[in-house]
Protein backbone atom coordinates (compact mmCIF):
# COMPACT_ATOMS: atom_id res chain seq x y z
CA UNK A 1 0.00 0.00 0.00
CA UNK A 2 1.17 3.39 -1.06
CA UNK A 3 2.39 5.27 2.09
CA UNK A 4 1.06 9.32 2.12
CA UNK A 5 2.37 11.45 4.36
CA UNK A 6 -0.78 13.62 4.08
CA UNK A 7 -2.54 10.91 5.44
CA UNK A 8 -4.95 11.66 8.88
CA UNK A 9 -5.95 8.00 8.97
CA UNK A 10 -3.63 5.29 8.55
CA UNK A 11 -3.38 1.60 9.86
CA UNK A 12 0.35 2.59 11.97
CA UNK A 13 1.39 5.19 13.82
CA UNK A 14 4.91 4.51 14.23
CA UNK A 15 7.17 6.41 16.90
CA UNK A 16 10.71 6.73 16.12
CA UNK A 17 13.47 5.73 13.36
CA UNK A 18 16.11 4.50 15.49
CA UNK A 19 17.20 0.77 14.41
CA UNK A 20 13.52 -0.38 15.56
CA UNK A 21 11.64 2.20 14.05
CA UNK A 22 13.65 1.27 10.80
CA UNK A 23 12.67 -2.14 11.10
CA UNK A 24 9.76 -1.76 11.71
CA UNK A 25 8.67 0.05 8.37
CA UNK A 26 9.77 -2.98 6.11
CA UNK A 27 7.70 -4.92 8.32
CA UNK A 28 4.57 -2.72 7.99
CA UNK A 29 5.47 -2.66 3.93
CA UNK A 30 5.73 -6.50 3.92
CA UNK A 31 2.24 -6.68 5.61
CA UNK A 32 0.46 -4.22 3.13
CA UNK A 33 -0.47 -1.81 6.23
CA UNK A 34 -0.62 2.05 5.90
CA UNK A 35 1.40 3.85 8.21
CA UNK A 36 3.22 6.87 9.36
CA UNK A 37 6.71 7.95 10.88
CA UNK A 38 7.88 10.37 13.16
CA UNK A 39 11.01 10.98 13.85
CA UNK A 40 11.98 14.38 16.56
CA UNK A 41 15.69 14.39 15.21
CA UNK A 42 16.65 15.61 11.59
CA UNK A 43 18.11 11.92 10.42
CA UNK A 44 17.64 7.87 11.11
CA UNK A 45 19.90 5.94 14.25
CA UNK A 46 18.18 7.41 17.17
CA UNK A 47 20.19 6.98 20.18
CA UNK A 48 23.45 6.91 17.90
CA UNK A 49 22.01 10.73 16.78
CA UNK A 50 21.70 11.82 19.54
CA UNK A 51 24.96 10.57 21.34
CA UNK A 52 27.54 11.86 19.35
CA UNK A 53 30.05 12.67 22.35
CA UNK A 54 33.82 11.92 21.85
CA UNK A 55 34.49 8.44 22.12
CA UNK A 56 31.25 7.77 21.54
CA UNK A 57 31.00 4.05 21.09
CA UNK A 58 28.96 0.82 21.41
CA UNK A 59 30.26 -2.10 23.82
CA UNK A 60 28.64 -4.69 21.75
CA UNK A 61 30.98 -5.75 18.80
CA UNK A 62 30.23 -4.10 15.74
CA UNK A 63 29.73 -7.91 14.20
CA UNK A 64 26.92 -8.56 16.47
CA UNK A 65 25.60 -4.96 16.50
CA UNK A 66 24.02 -5.53 13.26
CA UNK A 67 20.79 -6.11 12.06
CA UNK A 68 20.39 -9.68 10.77
CA UNK A 69 17.22 -10.43 8.99
CA UNK A 70 19.02 -9.71 5.60
CA UNK A 71 21.49 -12.03 4.47
CA UNK A 72 22.73 -9.87 1.98
CA UNK A 73 22.95 -7.13 4.21
CA UNK A 74 25.37 -8.53 6.85
CA UNK A 75 27.57 -9.97 3.92
CA UNK A 76 28.08 -6.52 2.34
CA UNK A 77 28.40 -4.57 5.12
CA UNK A 78 32.27 -3.97 6.13
CA UNK A 79 32.98 -2.75 9.58
CA UNK A 80 36.43 -1.12 10.44
CA UNK A 81 36.93 -1.80 14.01
CA UNK A 82 36.08 -4.52 16.54
CA UNK A 83 33.85 -2.04 18.33
CA UNK A 84 31.88 0.16 16.48
CA UNK A 85 32.50 3.94 16.44
CA UNK A 86 28.97 6.29 16.59
CA UNK A 87 30.06 8.14 13.36
CA UNK A 88 30.71 4.16 11.83
CA UNK A 89 27.09 2.91 13.47
CA UNK A 90 25.33 6.03 11.93
CA UNK A 91 26.97 5.22 8.60
CA UNK A 92 25.58 1.89 9.16
CA UNK A 93 21.83 3.20 10.28
CA UNK A 94 21.68 5.57 6.98
CA UNK A 95 22.97 2.70 4.61
CA UNK A 96 19.59 1.02 5.65
CA UNK A 97 18.04 3.78 5.26
CA UNK A 98 19.31 3.97 1.97
CA UNK A 99 19.35 0.18 0.96
CA UNK A 100 15.48 -0.41 1.19
CA UNK A 101 14.35 3.29 0.81
CA UNK A 102 13.12 3.93 4.19
CA UNK A 103 13.82 7.92 4.08
CA UNK A 104 10.78 8.95 2.36
CA UNK A 105 8.69 6.68 4.79
CA UNK A 106 10.18 8.53 7.23
CA UNK A 107 8.70 12.08 8.98
CA UNK A 108 11.99 14.36 10.52
CA UNK A 109 11.44 16.78 12.81
CA UNK A 110 8.23 15.69 13.97
CA UNK A 111 7.75 15.30 17.89
CA UNK A 112 4.64 13.17 18.72
CA UNK A 113 3.54 14.80 21.78
CA UNK A 114 0.11 12.66 22.59
CA UNK A 115 -1.40 9.62 21.95
CA UNK A 116 -5.08 9.27 22.98
CA UNK A 117 -7.12 6.10 22.29
CA UNK A 118 -10.81 6.64 21.31
CA UNK A 119 -12.80 3.57 22.70
CA UNK A 120 -15.57 4.30 19.96
CA UNK A 121 -13.56 3.98 17.00
CA UNK A 122 -11.00 2.25 17.95
CA UNK A 123 -8.19 4.27 16.74
CA UNK A 124 -5.40 6.46 18.45
CA UNK A 125 -5.12 9.77 17.98
CA UNK A 126 -1.53 11.07 17.81
CA UNK A 127 -1.15 14.26 18.10
CA UNK A 128 2.22 16.41 16.56
CA UNK A 129 3.40 19.00 17.56
CA UNK A 130 2.59 21.25 14.88
CA UNK A 131 -1.22 20.49 15.74
CA UNK A 132 -1.76 17.89 13.39
CA UNK A 133 -4.03 14.90 14.18
CA UNK A 134 -3.32 11.45 12.85
CA UNK A 135 -5.28 8.62 13.08
CA UNK A 136 -4.33 5.09 13.53
CA UNK A 137 -5.92 1.68 14.90
CA UNK A 138 -2.43 0.48 16.20
CA UNK A 139 0.66 2.72 17.71
CA UNK A 140 3.97 1.34 18.06
CA UNK A 141 6.05 2.91 20.24
CA UNK A 142 10.05 2.67 18.85
CA UNK A 143 10.78 5.60 21.09
CA UNK A 144 14.07 3.48 22.59
CA UNK A 145 15.38 3.08 26.33
CA UNK A 146 18.00 5.97 26.24
CA UNK A 147 16.60 8.80 24.66
CA UNK A 148 15.62 11.42 27.18
CA UNK A 149 19.08 13.02 28.45
CA UNK A 150 18.79 14.11 31.82
CA UNK A 151 20.55 16.88 33.20
CA UNK A 152 20.58 17.62 36.82
CA UNK A 153 19.48 20.97 37.91
CA UNK A 154 22.08 22.78 39.74
CA UNK A 155 21.43 25.81 41.34
CA UNK A 156 23.34 28.95 38.92
CA UNK A 157 23.27 26.31 36.23
CA UNK A 158 21.83 29.02 34.19
CA UNK A 159 24.66 31.57 35.24
CA UNK A 160 27.77 29.78 33.47
CA UNK A 161 29.02 31.78 30.86
CA UNK A 162 31.15 28.99 28.93
CA UNK A 163 30.06 26.13 26.51
CA UNK A 164 28.10 23.80 27.99
CA UNK A 165 27.16 20.38 26.25
CA UNK A 166 25.15 16.99 27.44
CA UNK A 167 26.75 13.94 26.55
CA UNK A 168 23.15 12.56 25.06
CA UNK A 169 22.55 16.07 23.22
CA UNK A 170 26.29 16.68 21.49
CA UNK A 171 26.02 19.66 18.79
CA UNK A 172 26.33 17.96 15.25
CA UNK A 173 28.91 20.70 14.46
CA UNK A 174 32.26 19.55 15.39
CA UNK A 175 33.03 20.55 19.17
CA UNK A 176 36.32 22.51 19.18
CA UNK A 177 38.00 21.79 22.90
CA UNK A 178 41.24 22.31 22.28
CA UNK A 179 43.63 24.31 24.59
CA UNK A 180 40.22 24.33 26.66
CA UNK A 181 39.56 24.08 30.56
CA UNK A 182 36.73 21.23 30.75
CA UNK A 183 34.78 20.11 33.41
CA UNK A 184 33.04 17.10 33.19
CA UNK A 185 30.84 15.46 35.24
CA UNK A 186 29.41 11.89 36.03
CA UNK A 187 31.69 9.05 35.62
CA UNK A 188 29.09 6.86 34.01
CA UNK A 189 29.66 4.56 30.43
CA UNK A 190 29.19 8.07 28.56
CA UNK A 191 31.83 10.06 30.73
CA UNK A 192 34.22 7.06 30.88
CA UNK A 193 34.34 6.83 26.75
CA UNK A 194 34.27 10.53 26.59
CA UNK A 195 37.19 11.61 28.81
CA UNK A 196 40.26 9.60 27.69
CA UNK A 197 39.31 11.46 23.81
CA UNK A 198 38.21 15.18 25.96
CA UNK A 199 41.49 14.79 27.49
CA UNK A 200 43.46 13.94 24.52
CA UNK A 201 42.17 17.50 22.73
CA UNK A 202 41.47 19.90 26.06
CA UNK A 203 43.94 22.00 27.87
CA UNK A 204 43.04 20.75 31.06
CA UNK A 205 40.16 18.16 32.14
CA UNK A 206 38.58 17.91 35.65
CA UNK A 207 36.24 15.16 36.36
CA UNK A 208 33.45 15.18 39.27
CA UNK A 209 32.94 11.62 40.37
CA UNK A 210 29.96 11.06 42.28
CA UNK A 211 30.59 7.22 42.11
CA UNK A 212 32.46 5.11 40.56
CA UNK A 213 32.60 2.79 37.94
CA UNK A 214 33.87 -0.68 37.04
CA UNK A 215 35.36 -0.62 33.88
CA UNK A 216 36.96 -3.12 31.41
CA UNK A 217 39.43 -2.50 28.89
CA UNK A 218 37.09 -2.62 25.67
CA UNK A 219 40.52 -4.28 23.52
CA UNK A 220 38.88 -2.41 20.61
CA UNK A 221 40.90 -2.50 17.30
CA UNK A 222 40.95 -2.40 14.01
CA UNK A 223 38.56 -5.30 12.17
CA UNK A 224 41.23 -7.75 10.53
CA UNK A 225 40.09 -9.65 7.42
CA UNK A 226 40.45 -12.89 9.04
CA UNK A 227 38.09 -12.08 11.81
CA UNK A 228 35.21 -10.83 9.90
CA UNK A 229 35.61 -13.32 7.72
CA UNK A 230 35.16 -15.60 9.77
CA UNK A 231 32.01 -14.26 11.04
CA UNK A 232 30.31 -13.73 7.58
CA UNK A 233 30.98 -17.37 6.57
CA UNK A 234 29.26 -18.57 9.66
CA UNK A 235 26.80 -15.47 10.29
CA UNK A 236 23.54 -17.23 10.49
CA UNK A 237 24.78 -19.88 12.69
CA UNK A 238 26.00 -17.62 14.96
CA UNK A 239 23.45 -14.95 14.65
CA UNK A 240 21.22 -18.50 15.70
CA UNK A 241 23.68 -18.84 18.86
CA UNK A 242 23.14 -15.17 19.75
CA UNK A 243 19.86 -15.84 19.80
CA UNK A 244 20.72 -18.82 22.43
CA UNK A 245 22.02 -16.46 25.00
CA UNK A 246 20.93 -14.16 27.62
CA UNK A 247 22.05 -11.11 26.66
CA UNK A 248 22.33 -11.53 22.68
CA UNK A 249 26.39 -11.66 22.84
CA UNK A 250 28.22 -14.73 20.73
CA UNK A 251 30.89 -15.52 23.72
CA UNK A 252 30.76 -18.46 26.28
CA UNK A 253 28.80 -17.89 29.66
CA UNK A 254 31.26 -20.44 32.41
CA UNK A 255 29.10 -22.82 33.66
CA UNK A 256 31.30 -22.99 36.43
CA UNK A 257 30.75 -21.24 39.98
CA UNK A 258 33.35 -18.72 41.14
CA UNK A 259 33.76 -20.57 44.04
CA UNK A 260 34.22 -23.92 42.69
CA UNK A 261 38.04 -23.48 41.45
CA UNK A 262 40.74 -22.76 43.46
CA UNK A 263 42.22 -19.29 44.33
CA UNK A 264 45.10 -19.57 41.62
CA UNK A 265 42.55 -21.04 38.92
CA UNK A 266 39.89 -17.81 39.44
CA UNK A 267 42.34 -15.62 39.20
CA UNK A 268 43.78 -17.14 35.69
CA UNK A 269 40.07 -17.02 34.57
CA UNK A 270 40.02 -13.40 35.52
CA UNK A 271 42.89 -12.38 33.59
CA UNK A 272 42.19 -14.33 30.79
CA UNK A 273 38.98 -12.27 30.66
CA UNK A 274 40.37 -8.95 31.65
CA UNK A 275 43.24 -9.47 29.00
CA UNK A 276 40.09 -10.54 25.99
CA UNK A 277 38.62 -7.64 27.28
CA UNK A 278 34.65 -6.12 27.45
CA UNK A 279 31.36 -7.23 28.61
CA UNK A 280 32.43 -10.41 28.48
CA UNK A 281 34.21 -10.33 32.25
CA UNK A 282 30.92 -10.57 33.38
CA UNK A 283 30.41 -14.24 31.87
CA UNK A 284 33.91 -15.55 33.34
CA UNK A 285 31.42 -17.67 35.86
CA UNK A 286 28.48 -18.77 36.06
CA UNK A 287 27.04 -16.56 39.02
CA UNK A 288 28.81 -13.64 39.25
CA UNK A 289 25.24 -11.70 38.92
CA UNK A 290 23.81 -14.38 41.74
CA UNK A 291 25.60 -14.68 44.62
CA UNK A 292 27.29 -12.24 46.41
CA UNK A 293 30.63 -14.16 47.57
CA UNK A 294 31.53 -15.07 43.79
CA UNK A 295 30.89 -11.14 42.66
CA UNK A 296 33.13 -9.85 45.84
CA UNK A 297 35.92 -11.81 44.17
CA UNK A 298 35.38 -10.11 40.67
CA UNK A 299 35.27 -6.67 41.79
CA UNK A 300 38.22 -7.30 43.97
CA UNK A 301 40.37 -8.34 40.90
CA UNK A 302 38.83 -4.90 38.89
CA UNK A 303 39.83 -3.10 41.76
CA UNK A 304 43.06 -4.26 41.72
CA UNK A 305 43.56 -4.04 37.76
CA UNK A 306 42.55 0.07 38.81
CA UNK A 307 45.08 0.59 41.52
CA UNK A 308 48.04 -1.00 39.29
CA UNK A 309 47.22 1.26 36.70
CA UNK A 310 46.91 4.52 38.20
CA UNK A 311 50.09 6.02 39.37
CA UNK A 312 48.83 8.19 42.37
CA UNK A 313 47.00 6.24 45.40
CA UNK A 314 44.64 8.46 46.23
CA UNK A 315 42.97 8.81 42.77
CA UNK A 316 43.21 5.14 42.28
CA UNK A 317 40.97 4.49 45.74
CA UNK A 318 38.72 6.89 44.87
CA UNK A 319 38.30 5.48 41.17
CA UNK A 320 37.83 1.65 42.75
CA UNK A 321 34.28 1.01 43.00
CA UNK A 322 33.24 -0.89 46.26
CA UNK A 323 29.97 0.28 46.87
CA UNK A 324 27.46 -2.16 44.89
CA UNK A 325 28.20 -5.05 43.08
CA UNK A 326 30.15 -5.31 39.93
CA UNK A 327 28.13 -5.36 36.78
CA UNK A 328 24.75 -4.52 38.84
CA UNK A 329 25.26 -1.25 37.34
CA UNK A 330 25.76 -1.94 33.30
CA UNK A 331 29.58 -2.25 33.45
CA UNK A 332 31.24 0.27 31.17
CA UNK A 333 34.27 -0.52 28.57
CA UNK A 334 36.71 1.66 27.73
CA UNK A 335 40.06 2.55 26.46
CA UNK A 336 42.33 4.20 28.67
CA UNK A 337 40.30 5.57 30.59
CA UNK A 338 41.89 4.41 33.99
CA UNK A 339 45.58 5.52 32.46
CA UNK A 340 43.83 9.23 31.54
CA UNK A 341 44.33 10.17 35.55
CA UNK A 342 48.13 9.47 34.74
CA UNK A 343 48.24 12.56 33.00
CA UNK A 344 49.37 15.89 34.51
CA UNK A 345 46.09 17.93 32.83
CA UNK A 346 43.78 15.75 34.58
CA UNK A 347 42.40 15.55 37.89
CA UNK A 348 39.65 14.04 39.55
CA UNK A 349 37.29 15.48 41.71
CA UNK A 350 35.46 13.30 44.58
CA UNK A 351 32.29 14.91 45.33
CA UNK A 352 30.65 11.62 46.70
CA UNK A 353 29.72 13.98 50.41
CA UNK A 354 29.40 17.01 49.18
CA UNK A 355 27.92 16.78 45.64
CA UNK A 356 28.30 20.06 43.57
CA UNK A 357 27.28 23.02 45.68
CA UNK A 358 26.20 25.37 42.58
CA UNK A 359 27.43 26.11 39.23
CA UNK A 360 28.84 30.03 38.83
CA UNK A 361 29.54 32.33 36.04
CA UNK A 362 33.29 30.98 35.89
CA UNK A 363 32.60 26.81 36.44
CA UNK A 364 31.25 25.08 39.53
CA UNK A 365 31.99 25.41 43.47
CA UNK A 366 32.05 22.45 45.26
CA UNK A 367 33.77 21.21 48.68
CA UNK A 368 34.53 24.99 49.45
CA UNK A 369 36.64 25.60 46.01
CA UNK A 370 36.38 27.17 42.82
CA UNK A 371 36.81 25.73 39.71
CA UNK A 372 37.27 27.67 36.63
CA UNK A 373 35.72 25.90 32.77
CA UNK A 374 35.40 26.87 29.65
CA UNK A 375 33.27 24.27 29.28
CA UNK A 376 31.05 22.18 31.13
CA UNK A 377 30.18 18.47 29.74
CA UNK A 378 27.05 16.96 31.79
CA UNK A 379 27.71 13.18 31.49
CA UNK A 380 24.74 12.34 33.94
CA UNK A 381 22.52 9.84 32.08
CA UNK A 382 19.10 9.55 31.06
CA UNK A 383 15.97 9.07 32.46
CA UNK A 384 16.10 5.47 31.02
CA UNK A 385 13.48 3.32 29.43
CA UNK A 386 10.34 4.95 30.46
CA UNK A 387 11.50 9.02 30.49
CA UNK A 388 10.31 9.59 26.28
CA UNK A 389 7.33 7.34 27.05
CA UNK A 390 6.51 9.41 29.93
CA UNK A 391 6.73 12.85 27.45
CA UNK A 392 4.11 12.19 25.44
CA UNK A 393 0.71 12.39 26.40
CA UNK A 394 -0.66 8.91 26.73
CA UNK A 395 -4.27 8.22 27.33
CA UNK A 396 -5.51 4.43 27.11
CA UNK A 397 -9.19 3.41 28.31
CA UNK A 398 -11.30 5.68 30.38
CA UNK A 399 -9.16 8.00 30.04
CA UNK A 400 -6.23 6.81 31.94
CA UNK A 401 -3.22 8.13 31.33
CA UNK A 402 0.33 6.23 31.32
CA UNK A 403 1.98 8.58 33.51
CA UNK A 404 -0.89 7.37 36.37
CA UNK A 405 -1.01 3.90 35.29
CA UNK A 406 3.21 3.95 35.69
CA UNK A 407 2.64 6.10 38.94
CA UNK A 408 4.87 3.23 40.88
CA UNK A 409 6.70 2.01 38.18
CA UNK A 410 6.46 0.60 34.81
CA UNK A 411 4.43 -2.18 34.01
CA UNK A 412 3.50 -4.21 31.47
CA UNK A 413 3.24 -7.89 29.12
CA UNK A 414 6.11 -8.83 27.71
CA UNK A 415 7.15 -5.37 28.10
CA UNK A 416 5.47 -5.17 24.94
CA UNK A 417 1.73 -4.27 25.82
CA UNK A 418 0.03 -2.22 28.58
CA UNK A 419 -2.94 -3.49 29.98
CA UNK A 420 -5.54 -0.77 29.27
CA UNK A 421 -3.41 0.54 26.08
CA UNK A 422 -4.87 -1.47 23.54
CA UNK A 423 -3.65 -1.60 19.92
CA UNK A 424 0.06 0.19 21.66
CA UNK A 425 3.21 -1.53 21.49
CA UNK A 426 5.80 -0.46 23.15
CA UNK A 427 9.45 -1.92 21.26
CA UNK A 428 11.76 -2.95 23.71
CA UNK A 429 9.44 -1.70 27.01
CA UNK A 430 9.71 -2.20 30.24
CA UNK A 431 9.56 -5.84 31.20
CA UNK A 432 11.38 -6.79 28.18
CA UNK A 433 15.40 -7.97 28.13
CA UNK A 434 15.88 -4.55 26.26
CA UNK A 435 18.95 -3.10 27.64
CA UNK A 436 20.20 -6.22 29.27
CA UNK A 437 20.43 -7.80 25.74
CA UNK A 438 22.63 -6.87 22.78
CA UNK A 439 19.87 -3.90 21.27
CA UNK A 440 20.00 -5.41 17.86
CA UNK A 441 18.37 -8.83 19.41
CA UNK A 442 16.02 -7.71 21.54
CA UNK A 443 15.12 -5.09 18.51
CA UNK A 444 14.90 -7.80 15.62
CA UNK A 445 12.88 -9.97 18.49
CA UNK A 446 10.52 -7.18 19.40
CA UNK A 447 9.61 -6.06 15.96
CA UNK A 448 8.87 -9.54 14.72
CA UNK A 449 6.96 -10.07 17.34
CA UNK A 450 4.73 -7.46 16.56
CA UNK A 451 4.61 -7.67 12.48
CA UNK A 452 3.60 -11.51 13.67
CA UNK A 453 0.88 -10.05 15.95
CA UNK A 454 -0.42 -7.62 13.15
CA UNK A 455 -0.63 -10.47 10.53
CA UNK A 456 -2.37 -12.35 13.08
CA UNK A 457 -4.85 -9.27 13.85
CA UNK A 458 -5.66 -9.36 9.93
CA UNK A 459 -6.04 -13.38 9.93
CA UNK A 460 -8.53 -13.48 12.71
CA UNK A 461 -10.81 -9.80 11.21
CA UNK A 462 -9.52 -8.35 14.85
CA UNK A 463 -9.74 -5.03 15.35
CA UNK A 464 -8.29 -4.72 18.80
CA UNK A 465 -5.49 -6.24 20.60
CA UNK A 466 -4.74 -5.86 24.19
CA UNK A 467 -2.73 -7.20 26.89
CA UNK A 468 -5.02 -9.10 29.48
CA UNK A 469 -4.66 -7.45 33.19
CA UNK A 470 -4.27 -11.20 35.01
CA UNK A 471 -1.54 -11.58 32.45
CA UNK A 472 0.06 -8.75 32.87
CA UNK A 473 0.26 -8.70 37.03
CA UNK A 474 1.70 -12.09 36.65
CA UNK A 475 4.43 -11.11 34.09
CA UNK A 476 4.94 -8.13 36.79
CA UNK A 477 5.42 -10.72 39.28
CA UNK A 478 7.36 -12.79 37.65
CA UNK A 479 10.14 -9.93 36.36
CA UNK A 480 10.25 -8.65 40.49
CA UNK A 481 10.78 -12.23 41.04
CA UNK A 482 13.42 -12.96 38.92
CA UNK A 483 15.44 -9.88 39.41
CA UNK A 484 15.39 -9.85 43.49
CA UNK A 485 17.11 -13.88 42.64
CA UNK A 486 20.17 -11.66 41.31
CA UNK A 487 21.87 -8.97 42.70
CA UNK A 488 20.88 -6.07 40.40
CA UNK A 489 18.50 -4.61 42.93
CA UNK A 490 21.35 -3.86 45.35
CA UNK A 491 22.70 -1.07 43.03
CA UNK A 492 21.15 2.73 42.98
CA UNK A 493 21.32 2.06 39.17
CA UNK A 494 19.23 3.45 36.39
CA UNK A 495 17.95 -0.10 35.97
CA UNK A 496 15.94 0.59 38.81
CA UNK A 497 14.82 4.48 38.52
CA UNK A 498 17.64 5.27 40.86
CA UNK A 499 19.77 8.11 38.97
CA UNK A 500 16.37 9.90 38.89
CA UNK A 501 14.95 11.83 42.15
CA UNK A 502 11.81 10.63 42.47
CA UNK A 503 11.36 7.82 40.26
CA UNK A 504 9.63 4.53 41.67
CA UNK A 505 12.42 2.24 42.38
CA UNK A 506 11.48 -1.14 40.34
CA UNK A 507 13.77 -2.97 38.22
CA UNK A 508 12.85 -1.78 34.98
CA UNK A 509 14.18 -4.77 32.16
CA UNK A 510 13.42 -8.28 32.62
CA UNK A 511 16.62 -10.30 33.57
CA UNK A 512 15.25 -13.29 32.89
CA UNK A 513 17.49 -13.54 29.76
CA UNK A 514 16.60 -13.42 25.93
CA UNK A 515 16.72 -16.68 25.33
CA UNK A 516 14.18 -17.66 28.16
CA UNK A 517 12.32 -14.66 27.01
CA UNK A 518 12.43 -15.17 23.35
CA UNK A 519 11.02 -18.94 23.92
CA UNK A 520 8.13 -17.58 26.18
CA UNK A 521 7.20 -15.29 23.53
CA UNK A 522 6.87 -18.12 20.74
CA UNK A 523 4.85 -20.24 23.18
CA UNK A 524 2.26 -17.39 23.92
CA UNK A 525 2.01 -17.06 20.38
CA UNK A 526 1.85 -20.79 19.54
CA UNK A 527 -1.00 -20.90 22.15
CA UNK A 528 -2.87 -18.52 20.82
CA UNK A 529 -1.51 -15.24 21.77
CA UNK A 530 -2.09 -16.56 25.39
CA UNK A 531 -3.02 -13.10 27.82
CA UNK A 532 -3.82 -11.15 25.26
CA UNK A 533 -6.81 -10.27 24.33
CA UNK A 534 -8.79 -9.54 20.90
CA UNK A 535 -11.64 -8.33 19.94
CA UNK A 536 -13.76 -7.13 16.46
CA UNK A 537 -15.23 -3.70 16.11
CA UNK A 538 -18.79 -5.06 17.26
CA UNK A 539 -17.48 -6.33 20.47
CA UNK A 540 -15.26 -3.44 21.68
CA UNK A 541 -18.41 -1.17 20.85
CA UNK A 542 -20.79 -3.28 22.99
CA UNK A 543 -18.24 -2.72 26.05
CA UNK A 544 -18.55 1.37 25.74
P1 LIG B 1 24.85 6.91 33.66
O1 LIG B 1 25.43 5.56 33.60
O2 LIG B 1 23.53 7.09 34.30
O3 LIG B 1 25.93 7.85 34.38
C1 LIG B 1 25.61 9.13 34.79
C2 LIG B 1 26.75 9.67 35.64
O4 LIG B 1 26.43 10.99 36.06
C3 LIG B 1 26.97 8.85 36.90
O5 LIG B 1 28.33 8.81 37.20
C4 LIG B 1 26.20 9.67 37.95
O6 LIG B 1 26.65 9.48 39.26
C5 LIG B 1 26.51 11.06 37.48
N1 LIG B 1 25.53 12.03 37.95
C6 LIG B 1 24.21 12.06 37.65
N2 LIG B 1 23.63 13.10 38.30
C7 LIG B 1 24.59 13.70 39.00
C8 LIG B 1 24.60 14.80 39.88
N3 LIG B 1 23.49 15.49 40.15
N4 LIG B 1 25.77 15.16 40.45
C9 LIG B 1 26.87 14.47 40.18
N5 LIG B 1 26.94 13.40 39.37
C10 LIG B 1 25.81 13.02 38.79
O7 LIG B 1 24.71 7.55 32.21
P2 LIG B 1 25.64 7.36 30.95
O8 LIG B 1 25.19 8.32 29.93
O9 LIG B 1 27.06 7.40 31.33
O10 LIG B 1 25.37 5.90 30.48
C11 LIG B 1 24.04 5.45 30.25
C12 LIG B 1 24.05 4.20 29.45
O11 LIG B 1 24.35 4.50 28.09
C13 LIG B 1 25.10 3.19 29.81
O12 LIG B 1 24.79 2.42 30.90
C14 LIG B 1 25.23 2.38 28.53
O13 LIG B 1 24.19 1.45 28.48
C15 LIG B 1 25.02 3.40 27.47
P3 LIG B 1 25.94 8.32 40.19
O14 LIG B 1 26.43 7.02 39.66
O15 LIG B 1 24.46 8.49 40.01
O16 LIG B 1 26.39 8.64 41.57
Amino acid sequence: MANNQNDKNVDAVVVGAGFSGLYLILKLRELGLSFRVFEAGSGVGGTWYWNRYPGARCDVESMQYSYSFDQDLQQEWEWSEVFASQPEIMKYANHVADRYALRGDIEFNTTVVSAHFNEVTNRWAVTLESGEIVHAQYCIMATGCLSSPRAPDFKGMESFKGAVYHTGEWPHEDVDLAGLRVGVIGTGSSAIQAIPVIAEQAGHVTVFQRTPNYSIPSRNGAMSPEYADAWKSEYQTRREIQRTTPNGNYYERSKVGAMDVSDAERRRIYEENWEAGGTQFMAAFKDLSLNQAANDTAAEFVRERICEIVDNAETAELLAPDSYPIGTKRICVDTRYFETFNRDDVRLVDISKCGIDQIIETGLRTGGEDFEFDAIVYATGFDAMTGTLLKIDIQGRDGLTLREKWEAGPVSYLGIMVAGFPNMYTITGPGSPSVLCNMMVAIEQHVEFVADSLGDMQARGADVIEAGPEAEAAWVEHGIEVAYKTLYPKAASWYMGANIEGKPRVFMPYIGGMANYAAKCREIVADGYTGFLFSDRAAAAKRV
